[in-house]
């Protein structure tokens, strides 16, 4: 039953006949919506899922605030360069409630940077292209986290609780990131022809890269067929793109701009808009790390990573020693 709601190349996801008593009975509460809690028994496989979906999720967060970062000290305003400070710290704090999550599930913080690291764990494809003007940065809240919202709202429903929770909060604030991003690029658009040209490159740029994030197609999307079984997405990866593109073509036009792709337009029969092909080959030289920023980024978190040595030597020093007077004064 549940194949049949996406057609994906990853394994058929077994009827409820097929499986064992504990899965059964595990599948049945999640049909019930009944949330996962980290105590619960689950599938081996549910478990791996949600430690690679929300660890990705969270390397995302982290390394999305790089091609932002590059901009703090370049806004054009201080209440901008504010603004951008403050989004850039919700980034952060969005990787932290997300690594939480997925340390529920049995995997530690620096087993997840390690991967991350080493090139074992994948991050959004998107924080590999550069930022090479201000309206990138109201491009990428305008798209990106447009792109972000859209994706995780449905995630706010994901039956594995801490997930579900994390996304909440994340969302709310993935909210005002959009708000803002549009607002640097209604303001360039309403200024001048330079400005506005600003704008339109940014757009012809991101447009490409925002539909990417939804992942693969859905004929070649690996884990969607059981994660929907699991109700971890909601979602198919080309509904999402779908819906993102309905509800953005009409901002961009509402400022005066318009997609990079000769092939978008309205279809009435549809009641949505068509969309040109993606080019997949871009997207999994990226994710093969070959796209324009991937060595760039990872440096810089390796980077981080080796200059906060000292600092996490010296948590670790400090709650040795309050350790030990604890148990001599005991
Ligand atoms: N980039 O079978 P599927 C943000 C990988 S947060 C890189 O379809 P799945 C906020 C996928 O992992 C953005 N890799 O996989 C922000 C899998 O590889 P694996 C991040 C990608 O998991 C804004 C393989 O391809 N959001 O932007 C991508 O069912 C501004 C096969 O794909 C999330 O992570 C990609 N675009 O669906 C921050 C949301 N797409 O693991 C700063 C949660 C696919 O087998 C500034 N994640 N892959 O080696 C999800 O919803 C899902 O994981 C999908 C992929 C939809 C990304």
């Amino acid at each position: 039953m549940y194949a049949q709601m996406v057609k994906s190349t990853g394994a058929r996801v077994k009827s409820l006949d097929e499986m064992d008593p504990e899965e059964r009975a595990f599948q049945v509460r999640i049909d019930a919506d009944i949330k996962v809690e980290p105590k619960d028994w689950m599938p081996e496989g549910y478990r791996k899922t949600l430690i690679r979906q929300i660890s990705q999720h969270a390397h995302s967060e982290i390394v999305g605030q790089l091609p932002e970062g590059n901009w703090i000290t370049r806004a054009p305003t201080l209440d901008r360069k504010a603004i951008l400070i403050a989004k850039v710290q919700d980034e952060a704090g969005h990787g932290l409630y997300l690594y939480c999550a997925a340390e529920t599930l049995g995997v530690s913080r620096d087993e997840m940077t390690e991967q991350l690291l080493s090139g074992k764990a994948k991050y959004s494809s998107i924080f590999n292209y550069p930022t090479l003007t201000w309206a990138d940065i109201g491009a990428i809240g305008w798209l990106v986290d447009g792109a972000a919202i859209m994706n995780q709202v449905p995630l706010q429903r994901c039956s594995f609780g801490p997930y579900s929770r994390a996304m909440i909060r994340i969302c709310k604030e993935e909210s005002f990131h959009q708000r803002q991003g549009y607002d640097i690029m209604m303001k360039l658009c309403a200024g001048t022809a330079e400005q506005k040209e600003m704008a339109q490159d940014a757009l012809n740029r991101w447009w490409w890269p925002s539909l990417m994030m939804f992942g693969p197609s859905d004929q070649d999307s690996v884990h969607s067929a059981q994660s929907m079984a699991w109700k971890i997405k909601q979602n198919s990866n080309d509904e999402l793109r779908q819906k993102f593109v309905d509800q953005t073509v009409p901002q961009a036009e509402y400022i005066g701009l318009k997609t990079p792709d000769p092939d978008c337009k309205w279809n009435e029969a549809r009641g949505a808009y068509d969309f040109g092909e993606i080019d997949w080959s871009e997207f999994y030289e990226v994710l093969k790390g070959n796209g324009p920023c991937n060595k760039e980024r990872l440096e810089a978190r390796r980077k981080a990573w080796d200059d906060g040595a000292w600092f996490r030597d010296a948590l670790m020093a400090h709650a040795k020693k309050r350790e030990a007077r604890k148990m001599a004064a005991e």
